[in-house]
């Protein structure tokens, strides 16, 4: 089973989407094997974004994620990380897809409601980062 990490962002939280992003995944079939809500170190959110380093919108994005509190989950399925990839849709809200949580709820790039593992590898740094070993 593989197993992938999400975060729900300050803006998520702000608006009250909470039940919404959780009902999404878990209709889908999808298993909530892990949830914490936390107001976010820069300092961890510096590590989590560390490819993002250096872009034209990594300080707004850094700013905007440390603002409130987020939901972080570990989404255990078959396929995880792709079907929460598929359920998110495009970071850009012109292109993410109706019916996904993106194309449905956002309409801005940085203030996009949720966050999932793009790779394996992204989804096995991302949970040691956020949750530590099992
Ligand atoms: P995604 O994996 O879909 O969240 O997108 P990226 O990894 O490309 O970007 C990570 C975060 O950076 C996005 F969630 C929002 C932010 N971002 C911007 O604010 N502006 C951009 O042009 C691209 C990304």
């Amino acid at each position: 089973m593989e197993k992938t990490f999400i975060m729900i962002k300050p803006d998520g939280v702000r608006r009250k989407l909470v039940g919404e992003v959780l009902k999404r995944i878990e209709t889908k079939g999808l298993s909530i094997e892990k949830i914490l809500m936390t107001k976010p170190d820069r300092s961890i959110l510096v590590e989590h974004y560390s490819e993002h380093e250096g872009k034209s919108f990594y300080n707004d994005l850094i700013e905007f994620v440390s603002s409130g509190s987020v939901v972080l989950i570990q989404v255990q399925g078959e396929e995880a990380i792709r079907i929460m990839r598929n359920l998110i849709g495009d970071t850009d809200p012109v292109c993410a897809s109706p019916g996904t949580i993106r194309g449905d709820l956002a309409n801005s790039k940085t203030e996009n409601i949720v966050h999932a593992s793009d790779s394996e590898s992204s989804a096995s740094y991302e949970l040691k980062l956020w949750f530590g070993d099992d």
